[in-house]
């Protein structure tokens, strides 16, 4: 060694705490090596500093790009202490050891999420220096002890007092730093790709931070932790603001989620409950409180222990007819005062708003894994319209038959395959899901719905062809006038002979909205 003192050197962005770790490590006999900014702040601390660049031999050049690039830096950092040919060769250049780094990022995920922010500006916060630094420590971890999160700076002075900075206590740094660098990059590849028109490159990395650990995953005796995306998604239940209640479960955050896509379909006042990820009642109304009316009315049984999302703010009667039944969630664009009191009385409720000006984010790619892999997807963002279906049966539909038809084909999307809603043109009436064949679907829907007063208006949609014209047969027999589904199946024309024997409408919208 040059100096017979251990060398440690801090080179931050973020300067929170920097002070006192420089002092206390002076205090623990390292001397402190600075680059510009950090040197500033510690001087103005009266902590006594050397410049990078007194020990490199050159200054800092390139409006700061280069400050810390020099194999006076790396190789103290990246020589090997157990090999004499390495400490012969930092002798010979007269490169001293440096056994320390504490060096936090430019910030580039701050600078992106400015508003107004251009290109060159969130390119000229790209780190490079302090990642190279960072790794190149973390790298030699058996020699070097990589900092790169202020809140481990008393960690690290504690462990280098008692002698307990061993070789798992620095892989741990180590660890966390290549966690911390490579998110840092994924994030500015995010970035430049924010409008690639490559949707699928030949790798991905994602990112994301810890928003909360979960009580447990999708039961109590798995271990869970709910994860955001790094850019902030507005209309999202990672970013809705909860007011009340105890802490979303796993299982909540999922059918939260599926409730956030299905009201997203719809502008006028609606109310969707949900149930394992499925919707069991969705309402449209002039009004939410006529809305709610209608979501509840539709499956007055499954709505017990459901996750309610509204699009208007909730007044007072209508969270007074929420108070009288037992609910996990409620999900709004707000809550009026009164009507905030009267929900906060139950303490378990979760009470949550989102921002529903910003609805879905359609380019927003879904990946869910598989083992082994991710699939990764475009979202089902396609808005189903009667404009767009086709009349294939003898019987043509009504006006309101077809309002219906395409309010219920809408919320087919939202359903687990195989998906058959039967509904008004403002209220579903009975959604069967997740059955393994169509029919099967089809009778629990309309068993459902056949306890509704409203059920003769009632039209049925399926998210996929009828394989058969079995249940188109079975829809009819139990009274449903009009039916749509998609179409393309080779037995089409059976499906179709069925409806025109029976008397019933059959369209098809030309659209299959699988979803599993
Ligand atoms: O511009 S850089 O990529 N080039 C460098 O050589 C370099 N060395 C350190 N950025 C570099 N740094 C970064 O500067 C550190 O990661 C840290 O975020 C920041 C500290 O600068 P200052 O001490 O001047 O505030």
């Amino acid at each position: 060694r040059i100096t017979n003192m251990k060398t440690a050197l801090l080179s931050v962005s973020d300067k929170t705490g920097i002070v006192e770790f420089a002092a206390g490590l002076i205090k623990r006999g390292y001397r402190i090596l600075s680059t510009g900014g950090t040197k500033k702040a510690l001087e103005q601390a009266q902590i006594k500093v050397t410049a990078v660049e007194d020990v490199t031999g050159f200054p800092e050049m390139l409006d700061g790009r280069v400050k810390t690039l020099h194999p006076v830096i790396h190789g103290g950092l990246l020589a090997r202490r157990d090999l004499p040919e390495h400490m012969a060769a930092l002798k010979a250049h007269k490169i001293d050891p440096i056994d320390l780094v504490a060096v936090n990022l430019y910030p580039f995920k701050k600078t992106i999420l400015t508003a107004g922010v251009t290109e060159p500006e969130a390119i000229e916060q790209i780190d490079i220096g302090g990642p190279s630094m960072l790794r190149s420590a973390a790298k030699n971890f058996a020699g070097v002890l990589p900092v790169v999160d202020p809140a481990d700076y008393n960690r690290v002075l504690d462990a280098i007092s008692n002698d307990t900075a061993d070789l798992a206590f620095r892989r741990q740094l180590a660890l966390k730093v290549f966690r911390h660098t490579s998110a840092y990059d994924t994030l500015i590849a995010q970035y430049l790709g924010r409008d690639d028109q490559n949707e699928f490159p030949d790798s991905v990395t994602l990112t994301y931070t810890k928003k909360q650990e979960l009580r447990y995953g999708e039961n109590s005796h798995q271990q869970a932790a709910f994860y955001q995306d790094e850019i902030p998604v507005p209309y999202s239940i990672a970013q809705a603001k909860q007011l009340h209640g105890k802490e979303l479960s796993f299982n909540n955050i999922k059918d939260a989620d599926a409730g956030l896509r299905t009201i997203a379909e719809f502008d006028q006042p609606t109310a969707v409950a949900v149930k394992h990820m499925n919707p069991c009642g969705i309402g449209l109304g002039d009004n939410i409180e006529e809305s709610w009316d209608r979501a509840f009315a539709a499956d007055s049984t499954s709505i017990f222990g459901g996750i309610i999302l509204l699009n208007r703010n909730v007044d007072l009667a209508t969270a007074e007819k929420m108070h009288k039944i037992f609910l996990e969630i409620i999900i709004a664009p707000s809550f009026d005062d009164d009507a905030y009191e009267i929900l906060a009385k139950k303490k378990n409720l979760r009470l949550l708003t989102v921002d529903f000006s910003k609805r879905l984010d359609a380019k927003e790619l879904e990946t869910v894994s598989v083992m082994g892999g991710v699939l990764r997807q475009e979202q089902d963002t396609v808005v189903e319209s009667a404009d767009e279906f086709k009349v294939v049966s003898k019987r043509q539909p009504t006006e309101q038959e077809l309002k219906a038809l395409e309010f219920a084909q809408i919320v087919a999307k939202h359903v687990k395959s195989n998906a058959i809603v039967v509904a008004t043109d403002n209220q579903t009436l009975g959604i069967g899901a997740g059955q393994m064949n169509r029919v099967g679907s089809v009778e629990i829907a309309i068993n459902q719905a056949e306890q509704s007063s409203e059920y003769g208006h009632a039209v049925l949609s399926s998210d996929a062809f009828f394989p058969m014209d079995d249940s188109v047969e079975y829809a009819a027999k139990h009274g449903i006038k009009a039916i749509v589904e998609p179409g393309g199946s080779i037995k089409d024309k059976d499906s179709i002979a069925m409806a025109d024997k029976m008397g019933v409408t059959l369209v098809f919208s030309g659209r299959r909205h699988f979803r599993h």
